[in-house]
């Protein structure tokens, strides 16, 4: 267990696992705009005192093995606190995936065929390649600029995942290129890679969409999303765009007429996140054409993705281990999701590390998109690591 550094230089942890024979390791991510109904990551956003705790109560964990997924996702409850409180949801994320990765060891599978196998199967989820989603233009929360969307996304369609990320990587670059020469505004890359343009919402929309087009001249179609990170920028009742003020109703209908005139594939996080109906509102006038996904709405939860459910808030659901701190209740979520015809995303976070493990989660999860950036190391960690796995499968 150690402390390391973060892809913004902030501080995270990164647990290993000795076996009889072998070890595994897992580093787990850091966000910038955290759901509140998330786990904490660490208590009182402390890493060093994570570590302290963890060290007076790890001794519980040891002895059981690697493949009693659940007995070691229980016992980190056990002695994790209230919503990880005391030894970090981080550190409970990175026990239990390293242990996922321990046991997939020992049976020399790969992760993404163990988690399927030991799993997945059973619950009816089939493997699958995910289309790649990723940050084009950041705002909101992750760039401090005069967009309020925090990410608009782009995600080929009808292509093989190597080829849909190196669509995706000439449209940052070809995006990157007129920015500078053509409209002469000087950039730069935000947390994720994302371009930070300096535009408004509705000019980088309709300049991604412009973007998105050359693509098709090497036969791709890519498609736009965002993550609107609502959230953020929902105060007193409003929503606060930095040009508008709009009420909740007024919100939606906005949501939808972007959706339409952008033909917007995803639209995640729309409303505020306790407003499950409002989702439900833009579910009911977009969800045939895009996919609604609930990110801070739902934090990877199994009680609030029921809910979700039963108000029909969504036809999507974003997955994030560390936003509820173990393997087995990710797992349980993608079980209901599944069996609820509810379509899964599953992402990165915006502070990220190199580790992989998400791109062998997308897989096993059956997931639809893997949500993880265009650019920079520690998303291309995962992108490349997806297009190895594609190979491997075909
Ligand atoms: C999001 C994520 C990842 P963060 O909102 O979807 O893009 O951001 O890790 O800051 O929560
Ligand atoms: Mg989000």
């Amino acid at each position: 267990m150690r402390k390391i550094l973060d892809s913004r230089g902030g501080f995270t942890v990164e647990v290993s696992l000795r076996g009889k024979k072998k070890g595994a390791r897992a580093m787990v991510p850091n966000s910038t705009s955290t759901g509140s109904h998330e786990v904490f990551a660490f208590p009182d956003g402390d890493v060093d005192l994570a570590l302290s705790n963890f060290a007076k109560v790890k001794g519980e964990l040891i002895g059981i093995g690697a493949s009693e997924q659940e007995a070691i996702d229980s016992t980190l409850h056990k002695i994790g606190g209230e919503r990880f409180g005391v030894i970090g949801g981080n550190i409970a994320t990175g026990v239990s995936v390293a242990a996922a990765r321990l046991a997939a060891a020992v049976e020399e599978m790969e992760l993404y065929e163990y988690v399927h196998e030991s799993f997945m199967r059973k619950l009816g989820v089939k493997k699958r390649i995910p289309r790649p989603l990723g940050n084009l233009i950041g705002g909101g929360a992750h760039s401090r600029n005069r967009m309020s969307i925090q990410e608009i996304l782009i995600s080929p369609s009808g292509v093989s995942f190597a080829r849909g990320i190196s669509a995706n990587a000439s449209v940052h670059k070809a995006l990157g290129e007129h920015l500078s020469r053509e409209l002469k505004i000087s950039t730069g890359v935000n947390v994720e890679g994302a371009w930070v343009s300096g535009l408004g919402d509705e000019e980088n929309l309709a300049l991604a969409s412009e973007m998105a087009g050359l693509a098709e001249e090497q036969g791709v179609d890519v498609q736009i999303g965002a993550d609107f990170a609502a959230s953020e920028y929902f105060k007193n009742g409003k929503y606060e765009y930095q040009d508008r003020k709009l009420s909740p109703a007024e919100n939606a209908e906005f949501i939808e007429e972007l959706a339409g005139e952008f033909e917007m594939a995803v639209v995640e996080d729309p409303m505020n996140e306790d407003d499950y109906g409002g989702f439900a509102k833009i579910t009911r006038g977009i969800g045939k054409k895009s996919l609604v996904v609930g990110d801070d709405l739902y934090t990877t939860s199994i009680d609030r993705l029921r809910e979700g459910i039963r108000s029909r808030s969504t036809n999507g659901i974003l997955i994030k281990v560390n936003q509820i701190g173990t393997l087995s209740e990710t797992m349980e979520v993608i079980g209901l999701a599944h069996r609820h015809g509810i379509r899964t995303v599953v992402s990165h976070r915006s502070r990220e590390t190199t580790d992989d493990f998400i791109a062998h989660l997308a897989v096993a999860f059956g997931s639809e998109f893997i949500k993880t950036g265009i650019v920079g190391g520690e998303r291309v960690a995962k992108l490349n690591e997806l297009a190895r796995i594609e190979e491997l499968e075909s």
